[in-house]
């Protein structure tokens, strides 16, 4: 019996540990929620309201973001070219550099080019999935300005403005 209570208690130890990792605050301007619906009516309309709220953020560079998932699709965050981002319903549906992203993802839940831990470069990606949280390091330097889509809803197009 006492050595069950110490292994629940340590199992609730790691636990707290684990949470307060995963939910240790950011500031709320560095918040960007995935939200939105998503309506399909066969031989009628297609119509998707998803979105990254707010569209535009201002953080300083080392921080993190802190992306929340509103919905139960997944999302991607993928640093791209701000020529990349699709400007028409013909463009969202032959992404190209949506169809580059995934070849890098590749079943992995982020791919990171330069390897430096966070977003800075085109490609950069992080999986956000649905209803989840995903925290990413802003690793760009004080300057930058990072334009992202999500390479599954290449419409949610959002901008992060890096200071220092
Ligand atoms: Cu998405």
């Amino acid at each position: 019996m006492k050595g069950k209570i110490a292994i629940l208690s340590t199992v609730a130890a790691v636990v707290a540990v684990t949470t307060s990792i995963a939910f240790a605050t950011v500031p709320s301007g560095n918040i960007i929620r995935a939200e939105g619906t998503e309506n399909f009516d066969r031989d009628a309309l297609i119509q998707s309201t998803f979105r990254w709220s707010p569209e535009s953020v201002t953080v300083p560079t080392g921080s993190f973001i802190q992306l929340e998932n509103k919905v139960g699709d997944p999302h991607t965050i993928s640093i791209v070219e701000r020529t990349q981002r699709p400007n028409s319903v013909a463009e969202v549906f032959a992404c190209r550099i949506c169809n580059t992203i995934f070849a890098h993802l590749d079943g992995n839940n982020h791919y990171d080019p330069g390897g430096d831990g966070g977003l800075n470069q085109p490609l950069d990606t992080w999986v956000v999935n649905p209803f989840g949280v995903q925290k990413v390091k802003v690793t760009a330097p004080a300057g930058t300005t990072l334009f992202y889509i999500c390479a599954i809803h290449p419409w949610m197009q959002g901008i992060i403005n890096v200071t220092s």
